[in-house]
């Protein structure tokens, strides 16, 4: 059965991964599995075919035979469950790799996005200096507590899993803002995960929608 993933048409991040498309994409390419992707416009997200299959009009579906869902970390998880590569087997690292996919969209996360939405819709407001630092500090006190616990080591948790793989993407929206760079270890840990194969090909796949869109003609 052919797996379909929605996308941008034309990404905000002019193709620098940061949409949540990029974990799906990932994921699937760390599965091994083939995919293709529709595209979608801001417009076409918000009309009946797409609101049908997400009820909050965006992007990242994902459709495979009679099985269409929405919500990034479903999706991964979805693909993690049902094809190697991306969860242990043994049953308690299983239930803490899981943890590791909840933290990143639960803990870290929100944060990670208010911040970097104030930087770019608020700036011109004028209590926009004033709240700048108290987003901030949320971020680095998580950045911190992340960056103790990951340690020297590899990976979250023993061998790569699908909660590294939401976790990098979540702070490479991070990295986007600057905060990752007082973070070494943090940084390292995503530069290690986006040396991998699978991420390089997702990354490209994704680039090469948005180059295709600023193609003249
Ligand atoms: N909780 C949902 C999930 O995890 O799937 C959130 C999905 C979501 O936020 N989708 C965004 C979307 O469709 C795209 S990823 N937005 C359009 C809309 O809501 O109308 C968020 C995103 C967008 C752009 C950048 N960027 O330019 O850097 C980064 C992240």
């Amino acid at each position: 059965m052919t797996i379909t993933i929605t996308a941008f048409e034309r990404s905000p991040d002019r193709g620098r991964g940061l949409a949540r498309d990029m974990r799906v994409r990932w994921a699937l390419e760390e599965a091994g599995l083939a995919y293709a992707v529709r595209l979608v416009s801001f417009a076409a997200m918000k009309e009946g075919a797409h609101l049908a299959l997400h009820p909050f009009g965006q992007i990242p579906t994902f459709e495979e035979g009679g099985l269409a869902l929405f919500e990034s970390g479903a999706i991964v998880l979805h693909i993690a469950e049902r094809h190697g590569g991306l969860l242990p087997s043994a049953p308690d690292a299983r239930a803490r790799a899981i943890g590791w996919m909840f933290a990143a969209l639960n803990t870290l996360e929100p944060p990670i996005v208010d911040l970097s939405m104030a930087a770019l819709f608020e700036r011109d407001q004028p209590w926009f200096a004033a709240r700048l630092p108290v987003l901030e500090d949320r971020v680095r006190v998580r950045l911190e507590q992340l960056s103790d616990r990951l340690g020297d080591a590899d990976w979250l948790d023993g061998a790569f899993t699908a909660g590294d793989l939401l976790m990098v993407t979540v702070l490479r929206r991070a990295a986007a803002t600057g905060m990752l760079e007082a973070h070494p270890r943090l940084a390292a840990y995503v530069a290690r995960a986006e040396a991998r194969p699978a991420y390089q090909r997702a990354f490209a796949d994704q680039l090469a929608v948005f180059n295709a869109s600023e193609a003249p003609g």
